[in-house]
């Protein structure tokens, strides 16, 4: 007799819920478990001791299939045999349209006082309550295999599994959006999609198509400049700001609705990449966000966020200078304070990552009573669109996959479809009804039901965009204006790579002349020297002056375009725990300096690798074997954050190419690097310079001074990106 593989739990549907909320802490408070966790439980199998087929028929052989004789043809007989291969064959769902490449983690949510005065919801009320959520982050043009470190916009997707229904906060790391209507969504994602006659480029921007339209759509001024900066290239998905984009409304029990925008600050500060070494990472490290992510998590190092809150009273909606329906447009956090509320942390990755990751499906439309909907109409098209693609992805019974259920029971008249899981009882589905007695009923005073607030619509029913949508420019010249010199630097080399990549010549010439003149001159400026393409004198025959089907506005002077330095990355992150440090090793190294950088490093929250010539172990000068982390050839400079060299290598080192180009890249991306005394000749064969976070020393400085120019993250001002070298 075969044994049926032991399950985590037993699964009965309609299944018999737990109040399954609060997690479980540990003695010193931290939270090991969430109600989400338990909830999974029943449907999370680990491998089980004995095979068998779908229907727990046991398996004697699933390497051989069945023949009619030893080398004879394969019988159709073969029920095992094709039972597995057909099943094989179905294993795909269609990737998202967009955000196909994703990575999640589970975690929970707490908020730190009641909020009962601006909401209902119960999540932000009870400071008690750990909300358990699942988080999924991603990169939007490319496809499910791509890089995780192309020039991109972030998902920033978060569920929360509130004891009032599941609410979605389905955001991105940058707070504004390239469009103000959702009608355009198919073709700003057609544009920057791989060309339809020939699929390329996969996961880039920076092709003539998406240039076309950005050029023609002067509202995408904004977020050009946000995706432009280093926002685009996260050093890590944990050290990205997230942003619910929309204004939103929270209601309180009374009825009284004020806007709001949803923020997420990451403990870990914001820090990223340069683009040269998101590049290189690109073929070196594909998972390299999506390793970060699961590793972290793996060791104990759990990513946090706060949760922050602008809040804007009615009556004070038109008092910005701009429309705060416009999702083209922040609320500088100088004229409204962002309040954290709250904070998010991350402690367990998901046991499977299609049946998690994958097949999590996301709603605008999944809010709970006291989070409510402004006019937005890129909100509101949104409200439709995420509904129909989990329909035409995962089905019509996305909410009973296990990721998606809530962890409230579910009762309504919908039944069937393709997959469903609930074996609904009785012959009553419809409303009204007396057979089932009524039920189940509408809940008309239920603090748990959901009620749209109630708003007076005045006007003609029209298909116009507002003219206080008019303003493309003013915010993304605050954006320029709010930068520092190396950003700035930054930004116009990441125009200039995009435009160089673009063939057109029209195209060219509108981006520069209708768009980046329009935001700062000094930026045209700067990507003119680096694209060669020229800037128009105004009103000349030369200026391009296609017809833009937005109209561009004046640029008004109004309270954004004073600057906002929040929008700068240009500060020192608040911790560095889980950087990574490359400690350059050989035979000979000195290997109680390096147990000693191993301790301290550790001690700190880094993770240090020793890279030796190969796997293994090297032998240190006291003839000590160390275990070798990663193989100096399989070991890419930019996969780290900073670099060692100790004592007893630099010389040999000096002779070697590969280290040299270690030492190189390091320096070009603006890292930090300490070398031993005897090592200066190996900065001089990179072609090094001392000064500005590249250090030689001694002793105890060695080690410590590394970690000291580590906390400012990056030395950014070494090489001028617009201007390689
Ligand atoms: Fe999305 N978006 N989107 N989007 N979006 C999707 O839903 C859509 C927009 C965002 O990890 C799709 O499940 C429209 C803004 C994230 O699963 C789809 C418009 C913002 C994710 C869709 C937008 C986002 C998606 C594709 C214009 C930031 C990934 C697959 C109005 C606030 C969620 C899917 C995940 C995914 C439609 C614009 C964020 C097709 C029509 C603005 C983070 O429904």
């Amino acid at each position: 007799m075969t044994k049926k593989p032991a399950k985590a739990g037993s699964k009965g549907t309609p299944r018999a819920r737990t109040s399954g909320q609060k997690g479980s802490a540990d003695a010193d408070g931290t939270p090991q478990e969430t109600g989400k966790t338990e909830d999974l439980a029943p449907d999370t199998m680990p491998p089980g001791p004995t095979m068998t087929n779908n229907q727990g028929v046991g398996i004697s052989d699933d390497q051989n299939s069945l023949k009619s004789h030893v080398r004879g043809p394969t019988l159709l007989e073969d029920i095992m045999m094709r039972e597995k291969i057909t099943h094989f064959d179905h294993e795909r769902i269609p990737e998202r349209v967009v955000h196909a490449r994703g990575s999640a983690a589970h975690g929970f949510f707490q908020v730190y006082e009641d909020l009962s005065d601006v909401t209902m919801a119960q999540l932000f009320r009870d400071p008690k309550i750990q909300t358990p959520v699942f988080v999924r982050f991603s990169t939007v043009a490319g496809s499910r295999g791509s890089t995780d470190t192309p020039r991109d916009v972030r998902g920033f997707a978060v569920k929360f599994y509130t004891q009032e229904g599941v609410w979605d906060l389905v955001g991105n790391n940058m707070p504004v959006f390239f469009i103000q209507d959702a009608i355009k969504f198919p073709d700003l994602i057609h544009a920057v999609k791989p060309e339809p006659h020939n699929e390329i480029p996969q996961a880039q921007s920076a092709h003539d198509t998406f240039w076309d339209f950005a050029s023609l759509t002067p509202e995408s001024a904004h977020m050009l400049m946000w995706v432009m900066s280093d926002r685009g290239i996260p050093r890590s998905l944990t050290t990205m700001e997230g942003f619910g984009v929309h204004t939103f409304r929270l209601v309180n029990e009374d009825g009284k609705s004020r806007f709001v925008k949803f923020h997420w600050k990451p403990a870990k500060g914001v820090c990223s990449l340069v683009w040269e070494e998101a590049q290189l990472i690109s073929g070196k490290d594909p998972d390299f966000n999506r390793r970060d992510l699961y590793e972290a998590i793996e060791r104990g190092d759990f990513p946090e966020w706060e949760l922050g809150f602008q809040i804007v009273e009615e009556e004070d909606e038109h008092k910005f200078g701009f429309d705060l329906l416009d999702a083209t447009k922040i609320i500088p956090e100088e004229l409204v304070p962002v309040r954290k509320i709250g904070k998010m942390t991350l402690n367990r990755n998901p046991d499977n990552f299609f049946a998690e990751t994958e097949q999590v499906a996301f709603h605008t439309g999944h809010v709970v009573p006291g989070i409510d909907f402004t006019n937005d109409p890129l909100l509101q098209g949104r409200l439709f669109s995420y509904i129909d693609t989990q329909l035409r992805r995962v089905g019509p019974n996305f909410h009973e996959i296990p990721i998606n259920r809530p962890l409230v029971p579910v009762d309504n008249n919908q039944r069937d479809g393709f997959g469903r899981q609930t074996i609904n009882k009785g012959k009553v589905s419809y409303f009204p009804n007396s057979l089932g007695g009524g039920c189940p009923m509408h809940q008309p005073g239920a603090a748990a039901a959901f009620r749209s607030v109630a708003l007076k619509e005045p006007g003609l029913k029209v298909r116009e965009r507002s003219e206080s949508f008019s303003d493309h420019f003013s915010q993304a010249t605050q954006f320029w204006n709010s930068m520092s010199d190396w950003e700035k630097d930054h930004i116009a080399a990441a125009f200039s790579f995009e435009l160089n990549q673009v063939v057109d010549e029209g195209v060219r010439n509108r981006t520069m002349n209708e768009i980046l003149v329009n935001i700062a001159a000094e930026l045209a400026e700067m990507v003119s020297g680096a694209t060669g393409i020229e800037i128009a004198p105004a009103g000349t025959p030369e200026a391009p002056t296609p017809s833009a089907p937005t109209p561009s506005g004046p640029l008004k002077p109004n309270a954004a375009s004073l600057k906002s330095p929040a929008l700068s990355m240009d500060k020192p992150p608040p911790t560095i725990k889980g950087r990574k440090i490359a400690i350059l090793g050989g035979d000979g190294v000195d290997d109680k300096e390096v147990q000693t950088a191993l301790l301290l490093y550790a001690k700190e929250g880094l993770v240090a690798e020793l890279i030796g010539p190969h796997a293994g172990a090297v032998e240190g000068a006291s003839g000590k074997q160390l275990k070798v982390n990663r193989a100096a050839p399989n070991a890419p400079s930019v996969v780290y954050d900073a670099v060692l060299v100790p004592h007893g290598v630099g010389p040999a080192l000096a002779a070697m190419p590969l280290a040299q180009r270690f030492i190189h890249e390091a320096y070009r991306h603006g890292k930090p690097v300490s070398v031993a005394s005897d090592a200066g000749g190996l900065l001089e064969a990179a072609g090094v310079p001392e000064g500005d976070g590249v250090v030689v020393a001694e002793g105890s400085e060695l080690l410590t001074g590394l970690l000291e120019n580590l906390s400012q993250h990056r030395f950014p001002r070494r090489v001028s990106v617009l201007k390689p070298s």
